[in-house]
């Protein structure tokens, strides 16, 4: 059996969530991350029949029977899952249709996987039920986007149509645009819904005054989605209450989608 830790997967889930501490996006324990695996992934570093500990889900995914996910731990700081990976992560298969966690590595405080457990699997269904390639689901609490949710209409075309005016790459980099939820109690199988509506949708979806969610067939992909976006609410907040001289036009959002040849939300622009 090779160590786990030389994993390419703990390796990436290292890089990337130390990279979003120093960026801001997760202070204390804010930010939570799960990844699909595949069993031949898995298999060379973990005995997939040993199951340490079986722990209730609290909500059922039939879609997800047998998957395997590595998922940070709930409480967890990213700041600490370069130095504690084996306190801060987790590899869980799920079974039950979903309603239990069984955990095969990880978690060595007696932990268990985040409290977005349902958002992150009700959105891994609802992303691979548009693109069986997703793997990814990242959440995270990125200041500028935060901020920008403060002082700007909460909808997913207003919302979205100012970001893709912030920079040019947006409309290329996201062109399904963005969805945005309303505040909502986060930890919930409620929230976990409302966000996998969205997924069906968009890859990225901003909770109202706490954070985004990214999804992506990549680690890479779903970072650089946030990264993006972040972006954009930056000059924006940047430029907030200066008056605007200049701007991206709709015709020149449009002649980038097509240069690019990205399907667009076109109905987000007039
Ligand atoms: O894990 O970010 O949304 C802490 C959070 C909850
Ligand atoms: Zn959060």
């Amino acid at each position: 059996m090779k160590d786990i830790l030389d994993s390419p997967f703990i390796k990436k889930m290292i890089e990337i969530t130390s990279n979003m501490y120093r960026l801001g996006w997760d202070e204390r324990n804010g930010g939570n991350i799960s990844l699909l695996l595949a069993e031949d992934e898995v298999a060379p570093y973990l005995d997939v029949s040993d199951v340490k500990r079986r722990i209730p889900t609290g909500f059922s995914a039939p879609e997800l029977e047998g998957k395997y996910f590595l998922v940070t731990g709930t409480g967890k700081y990213f700041r600490l899952v370069a130095s504690e990976p084996d306190v801060t992560l987790g590899v869980v298969r799920l079974a039950d249709g979903g309603k239990t966690a069984e955990l095969l590595w990880g978690y060595t405080d007696g932990g268990k996987f985040t409290s977005e457990f349902p958002a992150h699997m009700m959105s891994h269904v609802a992303r691979l039920s548009v693109d069986p390639e997703n793997r990814v689901v990242m959440h995270c609490h990125p200041t500028n986007t935060l901020a920008m949710n403060y002082i700007h209409p909460l909808d997913d075309r207003s919302f979205t149509r100012t970001l893709w005016q912030m920079c040019t790459e947006c409309i290329v980099v996201f062109p399904e645009g963005v969805g945005v939820l309303p505040w909502m109690l986060c930890g919930t199988n409620e929230i976990g819904a409302a966000t996998a509506e969205k997924m069906k949708l968009y890859r990225t979806v901003v909770w109202g005054m706490h954070g985004l969610y990214g999804a992506g067939k990549t680690m890479d992909e779903a970072f650089g989605l946030i990264e993006t976006v972040e972006k954009a609410a930056q000059i924006f907040m940047l430029t907030a209450g200066m008056p605007r001289i200049n701007t991206i036009r709709d015709d020149e959002l449009r002649t980038l989608a097509e240069a690019f040849g990205v399907d667009y939300r076109r109905d987000f622009l007039d």
